[in-house]
């Protein structure tokens, strides 16, 4: 099992995991403040859970895997301080309560902490690659969404989540049948919380 073979088996999944209304509408520029708000509030909240998932991750890595995935909390430590400013520049309150598909989510983010590092790899990489996806097929985002397009569909990005899918196929490449049958659910599960997570933010 591969991530790309992943994405093959299930392209409904993922098409639905990367494609919303929500997306569609920033882009038409017709989203409305309460959806996008929304949003970004509780995006906020999955970033701060998905930090601890990938110290995790990092925790039970290889140490040749290190470089990447300190690449990607690198990035987290950016886009954490690029929310915060972005929510003054909306004018939000970033101290909300999680709605439930959130803590759901972070929940699930969580609870991977414990599993075989080739499951939290393979996590981790879906995470990436879902809205990497989700990004890049709706660019370019008119103003003012230009720079949230750009944040998860650039060209870097882009790189990255490819280097999570190498080394997630690397972990898999040693799973056992089992361990292969559980990255599949959790892979299936990664992509009905982003499908359930833009419904969230578009029901506002
Ligand atoms: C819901 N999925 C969701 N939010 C994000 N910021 C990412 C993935 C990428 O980190």
């Amino acid at each position: 099992m591969t991530c790309q073979k992943l994405l093959d088996t299930y392209p409904d999944r993922w098409q639905d995991a990367t494609v919303h209304p929500f997306l569609q509408q920033c882009q038409e520029g017709t989203i409305l403040a309460a959806q996008f708000n929304t949003w970004l509030v509780q995006d906020y909240q999955f970033v701060l859970a998905c930090t601890r998932m990938a110290a995790c991750l990092l925790s039970v890595a290889p140490t040749p895997h290190f470089d990447v995935v300190l690449g990607g909390l690198g990035a987290i430590k950016t886009e954490i301080l690029w929310f915060q400013a972005n929510a003054a520049r909306f004018h939000l309150d970033l101290a909300v309560e999680r709605q439930p598909v959130c803590q759901e989510y972070c929940n699930f983010m969580a609870s991977l902490g414990t599993q075989p590092y080739a499951l939290q790899a393979v996590a981790f990489w879906a995470i990436e690659a879902a809205y990497n996806q989700a990004w890049r097929g709706h660019s370019p985002m008119p103003q003012p969404y230009t720079e949230f397009g750009d944040r998860w569909g650039n060209n870097d990005f882009s790189t990255y989540v490819i280097n999570l899918a190498q080394q997630a196929d690397e972990a898999l490449a040693i799973a056992t049948p089992d361990l292969e049958r559980q990255a599949e659910s959790i892979f299936l599960e990664v992509a009905r919380l982003e499908r359930e997570f833009w419904q969230m933010a578009y029901a506002g």
